[in-house]
Formats: C-alpha cells, sequence, structure tokens
C-alpha cells in the first residue's frame, strides 16, 4: 500500500475560522470605500492573497485607486485583521483537528503549513501548535499565489518530499486547484460542490481522519 509521507494544511478555515476575521476586516473596508459586499462574494477571496483580494474588491465596486491609496486601504484592513487574531487561543482550533495532528505525528508523517497568509505565523502562536508542524512556508516568498501549485510545492520541499507523496488539505477552490496543480492528493474540507476538483471531500473538520485518508490515497495512487 502506497503510504502518504507529508501533509501539507492549509491555515484559514482548515486549522481555525480566521476566515470569519478576514471577512469581517474586508466587509469593514467595502462598507469604509461604499463597495457592496457580502459572503457570496467574499468567497471568492478565501485562499487568495491580500493584494489580489482588494483588486478583486475594488473590480467588483467599479473603483478606481491609486497604488498609494491601494497600499494604504490594505494595510488599515491587515491592521483591523490583525486586532481580531490577538484574542485567537487554542479553543479556536476547529474540530477534530488537533486530533488529526496528533494521528499523523503518531504515524511518522511529516506536515507543514502551507497557508497564503502573512499573518500565520501569529495564528499559529496563539493556537499553540508550532510544535506539530515541521515546516511552516513563508508566504511573503511566495510569487504566484493560489491557484497557482508554487506554496503546496514549497512546502514538500522544505520537508524534502516529493509531490507523490504528499496531500494537501484546502477549504477554498482556488487552494484545491493549487494542490492539483502540484500532483497532489487533494482534501477539501466544506461543500461537495464547490470543491469538486478534491480526491476526497469532508463536510468538516470533524470528519478528518488520518485513517481513511491513507486508504484514499493509497486508492487514488494504486
Ligand atoms: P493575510 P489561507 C489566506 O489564508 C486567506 O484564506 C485569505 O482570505 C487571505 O486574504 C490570505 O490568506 C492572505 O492573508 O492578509 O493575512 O496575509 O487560507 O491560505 O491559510
Ligand atoms: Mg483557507
Amino acid at each position: 500500500m502506497k503510504q502518504i509521507s507529508g501533509i501539507l494544511f492549509d491555515l484559514d478555515g482548515v486549522i481555525t475560522d480566521t476566515a470569519e476575521y478576514h471577512y469581517k476586516a474586508w466587509k469593514q473596508l467595502a462598507d469604509d470605500l461604499d463597495i457592496p459586499f457580502d459572503r457570496e462574494f467574499n468567497e471568492k477571496l478565501k485562499g487568495i492573497g491580500r493584494m489580489e483580494s482588494l483588486e478583486l474588491i475594488l473590480q467588483h465596486g467599479n473603483k478606481q485607486l491609486t497604488a498609494e491609496e491601494k497600499e494604504r486601504q490594505a494595510t488599515k484592513k491587515n491592521e483591523h485583521y490583525k486586532q481580531m487574531i490577538e484574542l485567537i487561543t487554542p479553543a479556536d482550533i476547529l474540530p477534530g483537528v488537533l486530533e488529526f495532528m496528533n494521528e499523523i505525528k503518531d504515524a511518522g508523517v511529516k506536515t507543514a503549513l502551507a497557508s497564503s497568509s502573512k499573518n500565520a505565523q501569529a495564528v499559529i502562536e496563539n493556537l499553540e501548535i508550532t510544535h506539530l508542524l515541521d515546516s511552516v512556508v513563508n508566504a511573503a516568498e511566495i510569487k504566484n499565489g493560489k491557484p497557482a501549485p508554487e506554496i503546496f510545492l514549497k512546502a514538500a520541499d522544505q520537508l524534502g518530499l516529493s509531490s507523490e507523496n504528499c496531500a494537501g488539505v484546502e477549504d477554498a477552490q482556488a487552494g484545491v486547484e493549487a494542490i492539483k496543480a502540484a500532483e497532489m492528493f487533494a482534501v477539501g474540507v466544506g461543500d461537495q460542490k464547490a470543491l469538486k476538483k478534491a480526491d476526497w471531500v469532508v463536510e468538516d473538520t470533524s470528519q478528518l481522519d488520518f485513517k481513511e485518508l491513507q486508504q484514499k490515497f493509497a486508492e487514488a495512487r494504486s
């Protein structure tokens, strides 16, 4: 049976629900700029970097800003987001995730964080899970964000593993596409329809199970 050697995690929406804080911070920015913004539109921003997200919001509202003003708005959004994540504690880890990560460790499988967020380090420190991650990709070093495969390829590389032996876990469509573009096994967390490109979709994090993942991975690689 083909064994998994590495599991690469997205952060927002997989390990913890910082997606909600991003939503609140973008909503505030959109309200300030008189741009309509709802949860449906917010879905498009999941997994997408800060400046790319701002561009999508501005396009949506038919607004044009100077480069300087864009920088100012993005910084303001980030300051708001940083205030919210200061309050994160281990109680904010999504259901089942800690058990899943511990099972992975016990099985001797390596783990890495492949989050597009430049605030990921602060979040994992507040969640107290740094010891459960063998490697963390620095989002600032990534040139082509999700759906490009770069961040997942970099995570595998940092673990010294090749793509075919890795699985990635994602809640966003752009993230699942990035995992598949990296030729890895993709686990989607959330809506089956939205994440249809994933190799295995679970409704929520409480359904993540290492033995089941290993089974599905072996079937897909046989
Ligand atoms: P920051 P992930 C992504 O994290 C979020 O899903 C996305 O909404 C956010 O815009 C992006 O990080 C950048 O975050 O502004 O903190 O650098 O899902 O890849 O863990
Ligand atoms: Mg995510």
